[in-house]
């Protein structure tokens, strides 16, 4: 009886969820509908046929543009129109039917010590395009003695796979720790040249997170340009912690530690990396933010803070990067720092390219040894 009733609602949800999608669907165009057929309950590849989409006219505001967003459609290993991140050794991506906050599933992340820092999420592509539309992801995360943290992404280029342009990058680490349900949201404005949309959630470091009941709707943009000549960094002097700076790790990087610490009255926390082991320069490992939309036409980027190295054999440095239409652009800081150094002030200044949506402000070291940073700068001054 009871495994009748479960059957029972779960083919309810099922189809609402399918009804929903449905729905998404017919408002992108009758193109779509036989993904349905062919799909159904499988992570089939998404056939896209991006030139009907932004010619269907409106686009349905309000509505959630996610499929499966309750992640009910499901089967032992994989979540039907969600896509997880590779095996790297010491992470798992899976549907769980024990921790859920709704409905049979939940999307579960999780990592042990092995994983060396590096993103583990859920993915899945929008089958409309929002662009020239802000978006709100908003959705439901547990987490269980993360070391690290949980994260939401939305992510928007030109184009899809090996050759795609990468134009948005609107990134907010969540929680960490240990948190019961807890909601989140995410807002940002995806250029009109944007083709493709991402949605991840997941996390990083160490631990576990579970994600469920997920929506992403389009709404007017609420145009909100970068301001000139003020500190466009969040939490620049790492006062609240890690928040607002999300680590990254380029594949090879040995195992590093990382965190705030309190450093003396003038600077209070201070952001420090240690690393055990030696390194090649090019497998190098940071913490970063980025500030999407710029809608600037023209003026200078730069960005500056605090370096102090302790037995550094390797390289600390700071690194912009823009990305947008036909363009990517990559500075490092002309300065670098090694070996044993007192606090030092290093800067790196760019002017704007055009075309540019995406900026990004990178803290960087490789090697081995301990490096800290603090009080970054990132501002536009006119031209
Ligand atoms: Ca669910
Ligand atoms: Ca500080």
């Amino acid at each position: 009886m009871l495994i009748f009733v479960a059957f029972a609602i779960l083919a309810i949800l099922v189809q609402m969820e399918l009804k929903a999608y449905l729905k998404v669907s017919v408002e992108e165009g009758h193109a779509h509908a036989h993904e349905h057929e062919e799909g159904e309950g499988e992570a089939s590849p998404i056939h896209r046929e991006d030139e009907g989409i932004k010619d269907h006219g409106e686009m349905p505001l309000g509505q959630n543009l996610l499929v499966n967003y309750g992640f009910e459609v499901a089967t032992l290993m994989e979540i039907y129109a969600w896509e997880a991140t590779g095996e790297d050794p010491g992470t798992s991506c899976r549907p769980d039917p024990e921790i859920k906050r709704s409905g049979f599933y939940s999307a579960r992340a999780a990592a042990d010590s092995r994983s060396r820092g590096v993103d583990v999420c859920w993915s899945h592509q929008l089958r409309i395009t929002p662009s020239d539309h802000d978006v709100r992801l908003e959705g439901y995360v547990k987490t269980r003695d993360l070391k690290g943290s949980a994260f939401c992404r939305v992510v928007g280029s030109i184009g899809e796979g090996e050759d795609s342009i990468l134009i948005t990058w609107e990134n907010k680490d969540i929680y960490s720790g240990t948190v019961d349900w807890s909601p989140f949201e995410l807002k940002v404005y995806l250029p009109p040249e944007t083709t493709t949309v991402k949605v991840m959630v997941g996390l990083y470091g160490e631990g576990q997170a579970w994600f469920d009941d997920l929506s992403l709707v389009a709404q007017e943009p609420d145009h909100n340009p970068a301001a000139l000549d003020s500190n466009l960094l969040q939490n620049p002097s790492f006062a609240a912690g890690l928040e607002g700076w999300h680590f990254f790790s380029v594949t090879g990087a040995p195992k590093i530690s990382w965190g705030v610490k309190p450093a003396g009255l003038d600077k209070g926390n201070v952001l420090w990396m240690r690393s055990e082991h030696s390194t090649l320069p090019e497998n190098y490992s940071g913490f970063y933010q980025v500030r999407n939309n710029l809608q600037i036409p023209s003026g200078e980027v730069v960005f500056s803070g605090w370096i102090k190295t302790v037995g550094l054999e390797g390289e600390a440095w700071l690194n912009l990067n823009f990305y947008g239409r036909d363009m990517k652009v990559i500075v490092d800081s002309s300065q670098a720092l090694s070996g044993n150094n007192g606090w030092q002030k290093i800067e790196v200044s760019y002017d704007i390219p055009e075309n540019a949506t995406s900026l990004w402000a990178r803290v960087i070291f490789y090697g081995k040894g301990e490096v800290y940073f603090d009080d970054l700068d990132l501002r536009i001054l006119p031209k």
